[in-house]
């Protein structure tokens, strides 16, 4: 008996040292040590051994289980230090690998424009204004003299919210605002959104972008307001770009006029962007109408002033060559990565 035990020992240890992996292990100690183990079974058997041979076997049995269970420990460790090495050479990071690129996006054009006239402007003493896009008929028509028959101001042309609220079809909402808040001088320009209730084609969109200017002073002229968009015109287009005024009519100004600039891409012989004219049109502008004034709480006759008023996509368009104004409204990283 006693000889089958130590040779039960032997063949543990054996096992135990043989195990290659937690799991194996476990296995010989259930083996061995576990309710239906061998070792177990011995004991269990004790029952039929004579009464000299018990305490023997049973201390024999005893000792060797400490003994298995001894090596199980050492062994455990042994295996769980060699899996943590394995791990930790899988999961080993190469910091010389390339990393992943961070898509860098860039400024979208019309921002670009925005941010540019801006530029202009400011060089020329004029502050940045704006306001809401949400805004009522009364700033958006009646302080700027718009009758109450203006076609512009019909249903089919302005997104109304209520008879009273709508989606600001222009930016003079801003500057009526200003002028009612402000004492002259005033030198602003007002960038923002506006909506008007146009369907989609290539040359319209329901929503786009507008900078208007604004000048209220003493003694303010038509000659300040050609001056001033001569100065804009050059350097937002080139220092040959001429500008010529056709007369026009705005509800808001008088006398009103368009601006046209000679075209930057031929230099004015015709070519397509010009489309054989050798001028584009850029801007509506004229010399802020006396009731306006008055309406915005400004002496007529004190004070005179001009104003202007221009679409952004228009300018993008004529600037950049671009035939099709859904292109920037679609964001297609291919075409506003060119820009
Ligand atoms: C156009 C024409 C224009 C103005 C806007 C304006 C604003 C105030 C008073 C007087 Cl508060 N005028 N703005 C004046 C003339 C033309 O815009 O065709 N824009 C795209």
């Amino acid at each position: 008996m006693k000889e089958e035990v130590l040779k039960m020992k032997e063949k543990a240890i054996q096992e135990i040292q043989n195990a290659e992996d937690l799991n194996s292990l476990e296995n010989c100690r259930v083996n061995y040590l576990g309710k239906k183990g061998e070792l177990t079974a011995v004991l269990r058997g004790m029952g039929s051994l004579s009464a000299e041979e018990r305490p023997v076997i049973g201390a024999l049995v005893n000792e060797v289980r400490d003994e298995i269970e001894k090596e199980i420990g050492v062994t455990k460790q042994n295996l769980k230090k060699k899996e943590l090495e394995k791990t930790l050479k899988q999961e080993k990071i190469d910091i010389t690998m390339p990393s992943k690129k961070q898509e860098l996006g860039s400024i979208h054009p019309i921002t670009q424009i925005i941010d540019e006239i801006k530029e202009i402007f400011i060089g020329m003493g004029y502050e940045i204004a704006d306001g809401p896009e949400i805004e009522y008929a009364e700033y958006n028509f009646d302080k700027l003299n718009a009758p109450k028959n203006h076609p512009s101001r019909d249903l089919q042309d302005t997104m109304y919210i209520t008879d009273e609220i709508l989606l600001r079809s222009q930016t003079s909402p801003v500057q009526a605002r200003v002028m009612e808040t402000q004492k002259p001088p005033i030198k602003i320009i007002c960038p923002g959104t506006v909506y008007r209730s146009d369907s989609i084609d290539s040359t319209h969109s329901p929503v786009f972008h507008q900078i208007e200017g604004l000048v209220i002073d003493t003694h303010v002229t038509m000659a300040d307001l050609k001056g001033t968009l001569e100065v804009f015109a050059k350097k937002c287009l080139g220092e040959k770009t001429q500008v010529r005024f056709r007369p026009h009519h705005f509800p808001f100004t008088e006398p009103s006029a368009e601006a046209d600039v000679s075209c930057f891409v031929c230099g004015g012989k015709g070519c397509r962007v010009c489309k054989g004219e050798g001028w584009i049109e850029l801007l509506g502008c004229g010399m802020v109408h006396p009731k306006v004034l008055q309406n915005c709480g400004i002496d007529p006759k004190e004070y005179t002033g001009f104003a202007f008023g221009c679409g952004v996509e228009r300018i993008a368009m004529a600037k950049y060559g671009i035939d099709d104004m859904r292109l920037l409204f679609e964001n297609d990283v291919r075409f506003l990565k060119q820009f």
